[in-house]
């Protein structure tokens, strides 16, 4: 039946240069750097929609997916400096400068699970006066006081950090915070991993190859990642697909990645002089192309955050299987500008993606599912 379908809608293909792909994409054949950029060129949306569509439903079913969760972001005092980053703040007297004490971290957790969440995200600011067990007691204190919550805490970025405020390496501090605690990693951090984007962008933040070591690392010592794209400023299309080229060969070694997120770069209250939010257009193709692209990673992220729900309710048709959650407290993208609600009520989600066509599925941070909504 999907078959048929697929084969339906490509009667309507409108560029030529498609068709290979297309052939490789049903033949289940590895699509190549060109065929991504092929991909991010071409103007046959609805092509390129189906496509990504037809991967997504072999993959994954009519099923789509959203989590109960809460973001906490710590402090937001950070001695990087990146340029597209209107959260941290490098001055930790500055009025907009906080840092949360443990209780502050409690309340929010008990709110949230006294709200049905199943997941903390936790991320913030690499902080020059706070040390390794500052850090390390976050994630301990929240595993004491919340047996059953799923800890998601630290991108690449602040387990660096750590080895450096610990002087251990990127395993024993994966190590440590796993024993008190620890079940995954999030993905922010990864930007564009180019290191032409990253002199631009992120000049004093770690490279790619310290990123993907930091994730593979955790995957061979059980702990799960997503891993993210931040796209929409300064970065060339070449450049995006050479990201998800390095994103799928990491995944090859490890298979820790249950998500990729395309982050829509956010243009307010930065130091870029990109001004423009991203167009729906570029959006709903970069989800495509990742579905296209990252054949073996299981879910593709339509972050409502930052691409607003609207269009993220369409990715629900370009290749994207899950809207990531509640959320209930974002500062990071609306910081920088971006539209969308701080928070969803959980019933909205499930209408978003009944509207979208697809199955709700209230999942645990692995996917597991906890309820389906058919
Ligand atoms: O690391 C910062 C990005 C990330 C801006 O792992 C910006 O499931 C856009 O990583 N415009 C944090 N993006 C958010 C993140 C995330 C979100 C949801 C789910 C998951 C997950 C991860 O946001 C940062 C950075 O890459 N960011 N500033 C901005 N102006």
């Amino acid at each position: 039946m999907q078959f048929l379908d697929i084969q339906d809608s490509l009667k309507f293909l409108k560029d030529k240069n498609l068709i290979p792909i297309v052939d490789k994409v049903l033949d289940e054949k590895r699509l190549s750097f060109e065929d991504g950029v092929t991909l991010f060129n071409t103007n046959d949306l609805l092509t390129l929609g189906s496509l990504a569509n037809y991967v997504t439903e072999k993959k994954n079913g009519k099923y789509a997916y959203f989590v109960m969760n809460r973001q906490i972001n710590p402090t937001n005092v950070c001695t990087l400096d990146c340029k597209f980053c209107a959260f941290a703040d490098m001055d930790k007297n500055s009025p907009k400068a906080y840092e949360m004490d443990y209780e502050q971290i409690i309340e929010k957790a008990k709110y949230a699970i006294e709200n049905g969440a199943t997941e903390v995200h936790i991320v913030g600011g690499l902080h020059p006066d706070w040390d390794f067990e500052r850090y390390l007691n976050i994630v301990a204190i929240l595993r004491k006081n919340f047996p059953d919550l799923h800890i998601k805490a630290f991108t690449a970025v602040e387990i660096d950090y750590l080895s450096q405020l610990s002087n251990l390496s990127y395993e024993e501090v994966l190590i440590k915070l796993k024993e008190v605690g620890l079940n995954s990693l999030p993905g922010g951090g990864a930007e564009i991993f180019s290191p032409r984007v990253r002199r631009i962008i992120a000049p004093t933040k770690i490279g790619w190859k310290k990123y993907l070591e930091i994730h593979k690392i955790a995957h061979r010592l059980g702990l799960h990642s997503t891993t993210t794209m931040l796209y929409g400023h300064v970065e060339t299309k070449e450049e995006r697909v050479d990201h998800m080229l390095k994103v799928r060969e990491a995944q090859d070694e490890t298979g820790g990645f249950t998500c990729f997120i395309p982050l829509a770069y956010q243009p307010e209250n930065n130091d870029l002089e990109i001004t423009e939010h991203t167009s729906g257009i570029d959006d709903l193709k970069t989800i495509a192309v990742s579905r296209l692209i990252l054949d073996n990673v299981p879910h593709i992220k339509a972050y409502w955050v930052m691409i607003g729900e609207k269009v993220a309710q369409v990715a629900l048709n370009f290749g994207a299987d899950d809207m990531d959650g509640t959320v209930m407290e974002e500062k990071i993208a609306h910081f920088a500008g971006a539209k969308s609600p701080t928070q969803q009520q959980k019933d909205r989600l499930i209408r978003l993606i009944k509207e979208a066509g697809k199955i709700p599925v209230e999942r645990d941070t692995l996917y597991k599912h906890i309820k389906v909504y058919e």
